[in-house]
């Protein structure tokens, strides 16, 4: 089953490059703000699974910067992961505004329903 995932991350890896999303463009003071929102997001994932591939797709089309952490190669992000979010589960948003208690959401659509909301586009 791991092998299978694997593999067809591979796939959707190279399909990905090969079709990548359009992105949205805003003008200078909405992207700014946007910029603003997603500086405070931090996406923790593997570059080869297919619901984190889903996310980054996602992500392209808002056109939105979010910090990403592969948590397969970074044993601190993975336990900043288990110990923020509760399980060792990819993909997941943290998002942690100032002033505001950090929130974890996981699983792809609730992930992409949740930046779509925020960025206020819903293609
Ligand atoms: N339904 C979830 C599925 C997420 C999922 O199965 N993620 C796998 C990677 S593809 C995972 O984190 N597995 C735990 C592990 O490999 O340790 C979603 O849409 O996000």
């Amino acid at each position: 089953m791991k092998f299978i995932r694997w593999f067809v991350g591979k796939i959707l890896l190279t399909l990905n490059a090969c079709c990548r999303p359009k992105a949205v463009t805003r003008d200078a003071p909405d992207q700014a703000r946007v910029d603003d929102m997603t500086q405070h997001m931090r996406l923790y994932q593997f570059e080869a699974c297919p619901f984190c591939i889903k996310v980054r797709r996602a992500m392209r089309r808002l056109n939105l910067t979010i910090t990403t952490h592969d948590i397969n190669r970074s044993p601190e992000h993975e336990a900043e992961l288990i110990q923020g979010g509760g399980k060792r589960k990819v993909p997941c948003l943290r998002i942690s505004r100032p002033e505001e208690a950090e929130q974890w959401v996981y699983q792809s659509s609730d992930i992409i329903t949740y930046l779509e909301q925020a960025v206020g586009t819903t293609p």
